[in-house]
């Protein structure tokens, strides 16, 4: 998300970033190979091996983006807009305890602690394409459970066409929140049948790992077959709503970001087209594919729906 980037700047220069930052950080990996204790994505909080990690049939057979790309080239502007500032200013981040307060159109509201989130679902190992709207994409071995299982403890009503979901607000953790880049908290939204779908999981943990900060500790969305805001991360409120609820990129940029925002290669940002992504590490371009490869499972939901309208 690029959204301060003067006009003069062409969009074949934020690739170029990209993949300097990408050949940059190989080199750097390179360098501390045998001493990965060193890296200073791995903060010293995170490392917590998960238990009864179960592959799940949806993955993908993918090459996985390595450890060191997924959790040092991040999107966390609570942290920073740069990619390096989530694993370069996370580590005050405290994502123990945690609860999530669960409300609005649905018969069992309530504030539930992390544990008792998470202990009901037995965890998969899911390995899904993550495709940012900045046109790079990696492939990440998640940690997580269906979305639809949580969401189903808290018997959402009728009423129920939207969730809504919220980041913490924690300035004093989370630096960029003192700087108004965005209007905090992060906040974004799914309708009740696109959260319900069984690719939508809470991610808990990468790698077999429980998450680093920088990935949204201690637990945040992975909806694969849209652009990665709308991905939000360590969230501490869920709500579900009659109407759409606002989204954090929608209201600085409506131009730019829509509600759906579902990735596809036919419907170009404003100032790039959507229709190629450097997969990170690699370097030439490759085609994106519509629905980030996940057609088969999700199109059905959209049926009828003018995407360009509703991009
Ligand atoms: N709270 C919050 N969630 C967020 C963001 C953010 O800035 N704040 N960035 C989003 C964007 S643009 C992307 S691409 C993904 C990146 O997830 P990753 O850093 O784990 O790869 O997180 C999404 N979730
Ligand atoms: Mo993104």
């Amino acid at each position: 998300m690029l959204i301060r980037r003067p006009p003069d700047i062409k969009p074949s220069e934020i690739t170029d970033r990209d993949m300097y930052y990408s050949r940059r950080q190989f080199i750097a990996g390179a360098a501390v190979a045998g001493g990965a204790l060193l890296w200073p994505g791995r903060n010293a909080t995170a490392g917590a091996k998960l238990p009864n990690v179960t592959p799940h049939k949806l993955s993908t057979n993918e090459e996985q983006t390595p450890w060191e790309y997924i959790t040092t080239y991040n999107n966390f502007y609570e942290f920073g807009s740069e990619k390096s500032d989530p694993a370069d200013y996370s580590g005050k981040f405290k994502p123990r305890p945690w609860s999530v307060a669960v409300k609005g159109e649905c018969a069992k509201p309530g504030v539930v602690n992390l544990e008792d989130l998470v202990s009901p679902h037995t965890l998969e190992e899911r390995v899904y394409r993550l495709r940012c709207v900045e046109a790079w994409s990696m492939v990440i071995p998640w940690v997580g459970f269906p979305l639809a299982d949580l969401l189903q403890r808290f018997e959402p009503t009728s009423n129920a066409k939207y969730v809504a979901f919220t980041t913490v607000m924690r300035p004093e953790e989370m630096p960029g929140q003192k700087r108004r880049v965005l209007e905090w908290p992060y906040c974004e939204g799914l309708r009740i049948d696109e959260a319900m779908h069984p690719l939508a999981i809470m991610a808990v943990g990468l790698y077999g790992e429980e998450l680093p900060n920088q990935n949204g500790a201690p637990l945040r969305l992975v909806v694969p077959w849209k652009y990665g805001f709308k991905s939000i991360k360590s969230i501490v409120k869920i709500e579900f709503t009659r109407h759409q609820p606002p989204t954090t990129w929608n209201i600085s940029a409506p131009d730019e970001y829509g509600f759906y925002s579902n990735v596809n290669p036919e419907v170009d940002h404003p100032r790039w087209t959507q229709a190629k992504e450097r997969r990170i590490g690699d370097f030439l371009k490759r085609e994106t594919l519509m629905f980030n490869g996940y057609a088969d499972q999700v199109a059905s939901l959209y049926s009828g729906m003018d995407l360009r309208k509703y991009y």
